[in-house]
């Protein structure tokens, strides 16, 4: 986790269903993500100019995916950053531990959905980047 780096967080294109009546798509854990899902939770309502996340995680996988609308997020792994923006409910970002990240530029309406490899655990956030860079930097 402490090694992981920004090359590591992919977008993962997932299916569409295609039917007249609309589109489904379906992930499931470790068949078409690489772990398995113990929780799902949802961002929305966001206020425009909010961002969230702002923390890493030290040993969650997460798939990010747009469920409506539109986000970007920055990934920083302590030495390399870059911005993905998500807009599109047939793929998903995976972030993998040990990546700080915010969420930011949510469109009006807009909605994150998160699939994550882990139930909630307060232990496991790190919010404070100095304690990232620090964890980053420990072998
Ligand atoms: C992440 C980004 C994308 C819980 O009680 N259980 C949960 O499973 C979660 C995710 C949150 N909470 C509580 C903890 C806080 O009192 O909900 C409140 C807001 O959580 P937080 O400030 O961590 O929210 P975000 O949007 O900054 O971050 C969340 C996830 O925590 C984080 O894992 O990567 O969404």
């Amino acid at each position: 986790m402490k090694k992981n780096s920004i090359y590591d967080c992919v977008i993962l294109p997932l299916c569409k269903i295609h039917n007249r009546a609309g589109n489904i798509t379906v992930v499931e854990g470790s068949v078409n993500i690489p772990f398995n899902i113990e929780r799902i939770y949802y961002l929305y309502d966001i206020p425009g100019g909010e961002d969230r996340g702002a923390h890493a995680h030290k040993e969650l996988n997460q798939l990010l995916v747009a469920a409506s609308g539109s986000f970007n997020v920055l990934l920083n792994d302590g030495q390399n950053k870059k911005i993905v923006s998500l807009n599109r409910p047939d793929y998903g970002l995976l972030v993998v531990p040990g990546i700080w990240r915010e969420l930011m530029e949510f469109s009006s309406g807009a909605i994150c959905l998160v699939l994550a490899s882990k139930i909630y655990l307060q232990g496991d956030y790190i919010r404070s980047y100095d304690d990232f860079t620090k964890f980053k930097n420990v072998d």
